[in-house]
């Protein structure tokens, strides 16, 4: 087995585990060429298991998020269908290894988006947009990694719930986001910190995963990533993302 077959194997069996891996040091320390294609490989062994790529999704396009792990580049993910919560659903801690929630505003594509594209042509291509709440899992111990760690392991997607969808034509530049963990708001924020406007995160998005080997197909769903930074996750914790004008997203964790 090669080098970027064997540590995608780590990450992907870190991730259908729940078992925390030591970070990728050394000789084994991975460039960004290097750490996309680990995580094209274990999304291929998730694919062979039968899971489904049903969107992507973008990590560290605010400075709260930049900031909190450290990581200072935008990076990006594959969402597959088993990743998916219904709005309102349940999640066991088991599943994950230390898991965390975030507020994120997703967009439903219309159209495939690929390459060099402007705002305008990003917004012509959306379907709808949602409020939602990504959970982000690293599967490293104590939550720590570099760039090339952090894009082998998926960039730590683990879950995702979108609540309703709204019309594309929301003006979605400076929306106040809330999250908030049984109640208690943990974190506030708004979709402008968002690399200034979410939408820059679709078109980051169409020119990086092209720059990858992949398209943002119709159907397709791209979480722009977090506007403030993430929260830990407790047993029986019950969180929920608002977005102003949007509505807003739940799920709860098993007691
Ligand atoms: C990396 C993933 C970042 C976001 O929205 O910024 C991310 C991490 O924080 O573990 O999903
Ligand atoms: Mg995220």
């Amino acid at each position: 087995m090669s080098d970027l077959a064997n540590a995608a194997q780590i990450v992907d069996e870190a991730a259908r585990t729940a078992n925390a891996i030591p970070q990728f040091t050394g000789d084994q320390a991975l460039g960004l060429d290097d750490a996309y294609a680990v995580q094209a490989l274990s999304l291929a062994r998730r694919y062979a298991r039968g899971e489904r790529r049903v969107g992507f999704k973008m990590g560290l396009t605010s400075r709260a998020k930049m900031l909190q792990v450290g990581v200072d580049e935008v990076i990006w993910g594959r969402l597959t269908n088993a990743m998916r919560v219904e709005e309102g659903g349940e999640v066991a801690m088991e599943s994950y290894v230390h898991p965390r929630a975030e507020p994120e505003i997703a967009f439903l594509l219309a159209e495939p988006l690929s390459g060099d594209i402007s705002a305008v042509q990003a917004m012509a291509a959306v379907e709808a947009v949602a409020p939602a709440v990504e959970i982000i899992d690293s599967r490293y111990q104590n939550f720590k990694f570099s760039l090339g760690d952090v894009v082998a392991d998926n960039s730590s997607s683990s879950g995702f719930i979108v609540g309703n969808w709204c019309a594309p034509e929301s003006d979605i530049s400076n929306l106040g986001m809330l999250l908030e963990a049984n109640g208690r708001v943990v974190q506030a924020g708004s979709s402008a910190a968002i690399l200034g406007h979410p939408v820059r995160a679709l078109v980051a998005a169409a020119r990086m995963v092209a720059k990858w080997g992949e398209t943002l197909q119709a159907g397709d769903i791209v979480l722009a990533g977090a506007a403030t930074a993430a929260h830990h996750l407790q047993p029986g914790m019950n969180i929920r993302v608002s977005v102003q004008n949007l509505g807003s997203a739940s799920f709860s964790v098993r007691k």
